[in-house]
């Protein structure tokens, strides 16, 4: 097989316009880089360019292309967006609607010797979707966002390039993968799967895997062929196989069985933190043609695989206090059920020649540094790109993987159906063989969705077998082809398999989306009034750091409720909200930069109290998921890392209360709880300190200490105290407790924690007068040492203008107790530059 790539300067025109596009890449980074359009993300600028995605857009190019012998060549590309028609010379060679398809069109008649040209129009998508809207024998609603494109859900395209309620209405159009001419004699592999059956060896200590695998191979002869199949791991072979296979003309399936005696198992992230290791030990799996007398022409695919057993267990018990039937649903890798801790992931730029390697390999690292151990691919925007999943296999992070259908009801006429056949006859084997993938979703709150619209309630019987045409009929049908090892979930949120119950406030079954402390405005307690199974969304809003700020917001709007300001603030009220918070829980912060700090104390306050809380429910509980992790443009929204990449305290917070061990402090129904809770495979011997502490940092009482043994993955409750029984008056106090662990085979842990039994605006906090002395530990890393005179909370250290992270940045300080935070800038870094940037501060600071 040659291979000839057509990437790289392509001429661009359209509405007038000519300029110069790279592919892979989007139009409208091409028309900002020529200057014809504004930085769409920047102040307003995204209303002006609206007209980008109502327009046609064309690129042509022209290559060089030498026929060779009675061969023919293919034009193979992926992620073309959306509606495109390809002429090479000026004959029509192929077209699309779907950019998750990868589409290989035979272009060797259209070619001819030497120079040739080829030319791609792409059809406006958002034009499209409002012409297919206009014809719709019924109403086919979706949610609406404050820019948004009408119909989104008519199209297969990432749904919220149409806007959501945290990013831009930006209809991207392009090519983000590749585009080339694939030439051959003979035929090329789609792609190859792999399905484990994992047993013990008869007799013998020994870990036996068998790997069936299913290669796709498309020929273009019908001959005897010899196939090699192949797994290793580079330094040697696990296993091989060689067999000849009767192939015909078209697509042909090949299946063989390879056994592998006791490989290096695939690990999740905090495994493998546990195990002092960084990366998972990754197979190669490969299977190539050996056409013996054409060396030349041979044929071959290659996969990264990992051993390990990932499933969702879901069984029914009736444990709820109420009676109701429960499901549980927990995660089990190798056999051991895993408390899963992660984010939702969104794409990680509106615009996609902004996805670089770099961010993912920035996102992905951050989340993993936090004791992350699963994401969420949401189901609104795209099935990711190989170097997301590839980082995640190494790093151990599971993936929940949606399919691409989210907040609305879509159409199950004949030709969409085909449409979405198509696109998950190529994504499910793609992602396939990925260790990380640990279950396939069907949607995001397409279930729910049939209660939000009036013409859905009205109707709900026609909507309903829209939806299981599509979700079963269709979704879970490719998953099952495909996948079928691997653990399916119709929608999330719900209540497993075979379940068509509405789960949308169940927190009884399955994973629930809980939202009423944002969207509702409960207060945090609303958090600790539920006992859920699996959240696999819950979020609380913050403003992003000032750096990210000063990327959209002119200097004359820094101002809470300025136009701009409101305008990169997509959720109805959001800012209000926060603002409200404040004078709910803190007292009110005084100008711009307290309010940016304090938005970010409470979202990361919010989520630290749903998730400790949950986690102390193991094993009823078994997963916390938060809305979001990251951003796809500069803006307020629930992500705990900016669009910069800047870490808000969120993400910080994220690093303590996902701690394999995690001292969780809580107060409800009159009591002060401390529980342990160990994600650990290791027994812990504890020493516990809890102290009752005044504002100055002198004792209110005697600290209690407790030595307890904790099992293996499981919360205890090591602590209760009654509220009444507080000895201070409860404004004049808070609590404080800290932990060490050590496991008999020498695993140490540490743990700490802070709660005021009043509210925050009405403790009565003293000047903490912190000090801090900075020093470089190399030419990118720094310690900041703090120490405080009296107690300071939320403490918390920024180095304006400096990119770079801290390993913890969130920190309660006792007086006479030193803490030293570590900054690793990303690039070399003055001292001198460095101790000028810093600023700390804490929460009394903000008043
Ligand atoms: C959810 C998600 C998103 C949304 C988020 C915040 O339920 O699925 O659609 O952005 O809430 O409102």
């Amino acid at each position: 097989m040659e291979t000839q790539s057509l990437e790289g300067t392509w001429k661009l025109s359209g509405a007038g316009k000519i300029g110069t596009a790279q592919i892979p890449g989007d139009f409208h980074t091409a028309l900002l880089n020529a200057g014809l359009i504004p930085d769409p993300y920047y102040a307003m600028n995204e209303s002006d360019v609206q007209w980008v995605g109502k327009t046609d857009w064309t690129i042509e190019r022209t290559f060089e292309f030498h026929r060779t012998g009675r061969k023919r060549t293919f034009l193979s590309l992926s992620d073309a967006d959306t509606f495109f028609t390809i002429y090479i010379n000026g004959t029509k060679a192929g077209s699309g609607e779907n950019m998750f398809c990868r589409y290989h069109f035979d272009v060797t008649e259209l070619l001819t010797d030497g120079i040739n040209t080829i030319r791609i129009v792409f059809a406006s998508a958002e034009n499209h979707a409002v012409r297919t809207g206009e014809e719709l024998p019924y109403p086919i609603p979706y949610s609406i966002y404050p820019v948004y494109s009408p119909h989104r859900n008519l199209v297969r395209k990432v749904q919220c390039h149409a806007g959501w309620d945290w990013g831009p209405c930006l209809m991207v159009s392009g090519i983000y993968g590749k585009i080339r001419l694939l030439t051959t004699a003979y035929g090329w592999f789609e792609n190859v799967t792999v399905q484990y059956r994992h047993k013990k060896g008869s007799g013998s200590d020994d870990d036996i895997w068998n790997a069936d695998i299913q290669a796709e191979y498309v020929s273009l002869c019908n001959e005897n062929l010899p196939f090699d199949f192949r797994i290793d791991d580079t330094t040697r072979s696990l296993c091989e196989k060689s067999a000849t296979y009767g192939i015909k003309t078209g697509q042909n399936t090949l299946r063989t069985n390879l056994e592998v005696c006791n490989p290096e198992l695939w690990h999740s992230a905090d495994e493998l933190k546990d195990c002092g290791l960084t990366e998972n030990h990754l197979y190669n799996l490969s299977v190539r043609t050996t056409r013996n007398q054409d060396n030349t022409d041979t044929a071959d695919i290659i996969k990264k695989i990992g051993f390990r057993t990932l499933c969702v267990v879901t069984e029914n018990d009736k444990i709820n206090a109420d009676g109701k039937e429960g499901k549980s649903m927990t995660f089990e890798l190798n056999n051991r059920p895993v408390f899963a801790k992660g984010a939702d992931w969104i794409p990680c730029d509106a615009l996609p020649s902004r996805q670089t390697e770099k961010k993912y390999t920035q996102l992905l690292t951050a989340a993993a540094g936090v004791n992350m151990n699963m994401l969420r691919v949401w189901g609104g925007g795209q099935y990711e790109k190989d170097i997301f999943y590839d980082l995640c296999d190494k790093l151990g992070i599971m993936i929940w993987q949606d399919c691409m259908f989210a907040c609305s009801l879509y159409p199950s006429t004949p030709d969409f159906l085909k449409n979405v056949t198509r696109e998950l006859d190529y994504q499910i084997p793609r992602l396939q063989s990925h260790p990380c993938i640990a279950l396939w979703c069907g949607n995001n709150e397409d279930i729910g969705a049939i209660n939000w619209y009036e013409e859905s309630r009205k109707n709900r019987d026609r909507y309903i077998i829209d939806y299981d045409r599509l979700n079963s009929g269709v979704v879970e049908k490719a998953v099952k082809k495909w996948d079928p090892g691997r653990s399916w979930w119709p929608s999330s949120p719900s209540a497993g398999p075979d379940d068509y119950s509405d789960n949308w406030h169940n927190d009884s079954r399955g994973d629930m989306h809980f939202w009423n402390v944002w969207h509702e405005k409960s207060s945090f307690s609303a958090y600790l009034s539920i006992m859920p199974r699996f959240v696999s969304e819950f979020g609380y809003e913050s403003f992003p750091g000032a750096e990210c700020i000063t990327h959209y917001v002119p200097r004359d709007e820094w101002n809470m409720t300025s136009p701009v300001m409101e305008y990169h603030q997509r959720s109805a009220e959001g800012n209000s909200t926060i603002l409200e918070n404040f004078s709910r829980y803190f007292r009110f912060p005084d100008g711009f930069r307290n309010m940016i700090y304090l938005s970010q104390v409470q979202q990361a306050l919010a989520i630290k109290t749903a998730v400790e809380y949950w986690r102390t429910l193991r094993p009823y509980c078994m997963g916390s998921i938060f809305w979001q992790l990251n951003d796809v443009w500069p803006a307020v929204s629930w992500s705990s890392i900016d669009y910069t990449g800047k870490w808000k305290l969120l993400q910080y917070a994220a690093k303590d209360f996902y701690a394999p061990v995690m001292l969780s402090l809580y107060s409800k129904d009159g009591e002060y709880v401390a529980t342990v809770c160990n994600d650990t495979g290791h027994t812990l011997n504890t020493d516990i300190s809890i102290h009752i502490l005044h504002f100055d940092g002198t004792p209110a009482e005697q600290p209690v200490t407790l030595h307890e043994r904790i099992q293996s993955d499981c919360a205890c409750a090591v602590w209760k105290e009654k509220t009444e029984t507080l000895k201070e008056k409860k404004e004049k106090c808070f609590i404080y407790a800290e932990l060490t662990a050590a496991s008999c085979d020498g695993h140490t842990y540490t743990s700490e924690n802070t709660l005021f039994p009043a509210l925050y605006k009405q403790s009565l906090l003293e000047q903490p007068q912190i000090t801090k002395t900075v020093e470089a530990v190399s030419e990118m890393a720094f310690a900041v040492t703090l120490e405080s005179v009296k107690p300071a909370f939320f403490t918390t250290v920024d180095c304006a203008g400096i990119q770079g992270n801290f390993n913890r940045n969130l920190v309660t300080l006792l007086p006479g107790r030193k803490k030293t935070l570590i900054f690793t800038a990303d690039n070399k870094t003055d001292l001198l530059e460095l101790k000028k940037a810093i600023s700390v501060i804490s929460l009394r600071d903000t008043y």
